[in-house]
């Protein structure tokens, strides 16, 4: 289609399988991500496997000036973004409050919230200019109810629902369509990062549940980017069929 997709946290997960998902119905992809050599090698695969054009761009969201600089930089041909979407995101321990390490607190917050925030704003300009846009936000479950030891990775995700809200009001008037995207458990690199690289705890949140993959997220929202312009998905919670919310999983 040859639109251009702008996608955080492209190295991995849902946002990996948004690149190929994108890629396939050849749109050009700007992909993001901290770990560059994962970056390089997806857009020598993409590039070769689908024939579209795709921008590296290797940076940590939780720096705005990383951010602002990275989105200013772009050549002039791929400031023209279609799509945007702030999935870049995780949780970090699975603690009580009283307990939690303040450090995964701010790194949460940082990323999920502040990133999402300064990818929004640096991008923004651009879509304002082409007089429309869409920008795609990856909320969760865990923005929707709380759950124990969620704390603070369920406040960063319901931060994301409020914003989702407000951006979609502020932007009407500029033609901006916004998505909420909420999954419930996706198996992917999620887990283990939460877990800090414990792979058997990380393995046990799916034991037992045939969860949604990063594809079955990435088709989803290809569906909402797909529509025509007058019509916006504002808010859509997904999850296997094994998972209620949040809180209620039936596993066998
Ligand atoms: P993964 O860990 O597989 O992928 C996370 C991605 O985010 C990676 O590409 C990582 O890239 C990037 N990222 C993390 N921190 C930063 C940072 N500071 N700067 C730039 N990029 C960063 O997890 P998922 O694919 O599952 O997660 C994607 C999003 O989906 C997150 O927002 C998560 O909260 C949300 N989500 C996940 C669910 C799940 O069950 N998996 C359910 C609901 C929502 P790199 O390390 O290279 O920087
Ligand atoms: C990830 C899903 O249920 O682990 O956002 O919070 S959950």
């Amino acid at each position: 289609m040859n639109r251009i997709i702008l996608i955080t946290g492209a190295s991995s997960g849902i946002g990996k399988a948004c690149a190929e998902k994108f890629a396939a119905a050849k749109d050009n992809l700007i992909i993001t991500g901290r770990r560059k050599e994962r970056l390089e090698i997806l857009k020598k695969e993409l590039e070769k496997k689908e024939g579209i054009k795709v921008f590296t761009c290797c940076f940590d969201v939780q720096s705005r000036e990383a951010v602002f600089n990275a989105i200013d930089n772009l050549p002039a041909e791929w400031k023209k973004i279609d799509l945007l979407i702030n999935n870049a995101g995780l949780a970090l321990g699975r603690d009580g409050f009283e307990e939690a390490n303040l450090d995964d607190w701010d790194t949460m917050m940082n990323t999920n919230v502040n990133g999402l925030l300064y990818m929004s704003r640096a991008v923004l300009p651009f879509m304002i200019a082409a007089g429309k846009g869409h920008i795609i936000n990856m909320g969760s479950v865990a923005g929707k109810d709380v759950y124990e030891k969620g704390n603070v990775y369920c406040a960063s995700k319901f931060a994301v629902d409020a914003i989702n809200k407000s951006m979609r009001i502020d932007l009407l008037k500029y033609n901006i369509k916004v998505t909420g995207i909420h999954p419930g458990a996706v198996e992917t690199e999620f887990s283990e990062v939460r877990y800090k690289g414990d792979k058997e705890k990380a393995a046990a949140t799916y034991i037992g549940l045939k969860s949604l993959s990063g594809a079955d997220v990435a088709e989803t929202i290809f569906y909402c980017a797909g529509l025509p312009d007058h019509i916006c998905i504002n808010d859509l919670v997904i999850t296997c069929t094994q998972q209620a919310n949040g809180i209620y999983i039936f596993k066998k």
